[in-house]
């Protein structure tokens, strides 16, 4: 596909973002009946569980771990917080970016209070729920930057944003498939994300399955590329990332809440050659 009709396609997706509304995106998946502590079968613990196993089974490690598209959201760092020493999280949008900076600068007025995700995670790590507030802190202490960034451009974060050896990790949660046009831009996209990452580093990525759109505000219907297992794998492969484990999760009807018409969320623990 022509240089032209890429463009086109990642200023199209662009376009439908202008409309995002954080506080309505974080009302409709982060809180109940997707974001439920107490149900073993709800999508947030689910993720969460992934990612505590991922982070903590032993053979991720370093400086740096880098969360590619991070939304309104925390959620995607809170056990990686424990492991790296500097956390970057980016997004698209300055009214995501702006969200994140007034949790980390802890002056109130929230559109979403991250409490119970903190102490779920605390009791995944066998801690007792109270040491929330010190998780909070490791974060707010390790988070060192939040930027802007473009997954369809070759270098998607400034150039001086990261050391030059690249990021020890990455992480990112439902991103590549919400703001790619098409397949093959999904699969572009992930390997100029994977130009970010050094050689033997880890990528932990979530993502939509069979989903074709969501909404990102009241109206804001944004497309989404539908994946299958099989178009997830193949583009790991076609980019050099070494598949280590690939988890998938079948939505229970209820948590179809008409918000998107995911049918299933998978988890990839991968590793770039
Ligand atoms: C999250 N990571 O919630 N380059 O996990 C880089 C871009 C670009 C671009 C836009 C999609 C949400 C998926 C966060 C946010 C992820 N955002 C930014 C949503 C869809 C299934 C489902 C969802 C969420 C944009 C939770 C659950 C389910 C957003 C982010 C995409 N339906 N980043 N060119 N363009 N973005 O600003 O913050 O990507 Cl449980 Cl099931």
């Amino acid at each position: 596909m022509e240089a032209k009709g890429k463009e086109n396609g990642a200023a199209a997706m662009a376009a439908y973002y202008k409309g995002f509304d954080p506080a309505a995106y974080l009302q409709y998946n982060y809180t109940p009946p997707r974001a439920d502590f107490g149900r073993k079968d709800s999508i947030v613990p689910w993720k969460l569980a992934c990612l505590h196993r991922a982070f903590t089974e032993g053979d991720v490690s370093g400086e740096l771990l880098v969360d590619i598209g991070s939304g309104p959201t925390l959620y995607q760092v809170l056990s990686g917080c424990e492991v790296f020493n500097k956390v970057l999280l980016t997004d698209f949008l300055e009214v995501n970016r702006k969200v994140l900076r007034d949790w980390l600068q802890d002056e109130g007025g929230y559109s979403l209070d991250w409490t119970p995700y903190l102490q779920h995670v605390c009791k995944l790590e066998g801690r007792r729920a109270s040491a929330w507030t010190e998780k909070a802190a490791k974060l707010r202490q390790v988070v060192t930057d939040i930027i802007p960034i473009d997954v369809h451009r070759p270098q998607p974060v400034a150039p001086d944003a990261l050391p030059s050896a690249g990021a020890d990790c990455l992480v990112s949660s439902f991103c590549l498939e919400s703001v790619s046009p098409d397949l093959p831009a999904f699969t572009r996209a992930l390997g100029h994300i994977g130009r970010l990452l050094r050689p033997g580093g880890h990528l932990l990525l979530i993502g939509a399955l069979g989903e074709s759109y969501y909404f990102g505000g009241p109206g804001v219907k944004i497309p989404v590329v539908p994946l299958n297992e099989a178009e997830v794998c193949a583009s790991l492969k076609e980019n050099g990332y070494i598949l280590i484990r690939l988890e998938v999760y079948t939505l229970p009807p209820d948590m179809r809440v008409g918000v998107d018409d995911v049918s299933g969320v998978f988890f990839v623990k991968a590793k770039k050659e």
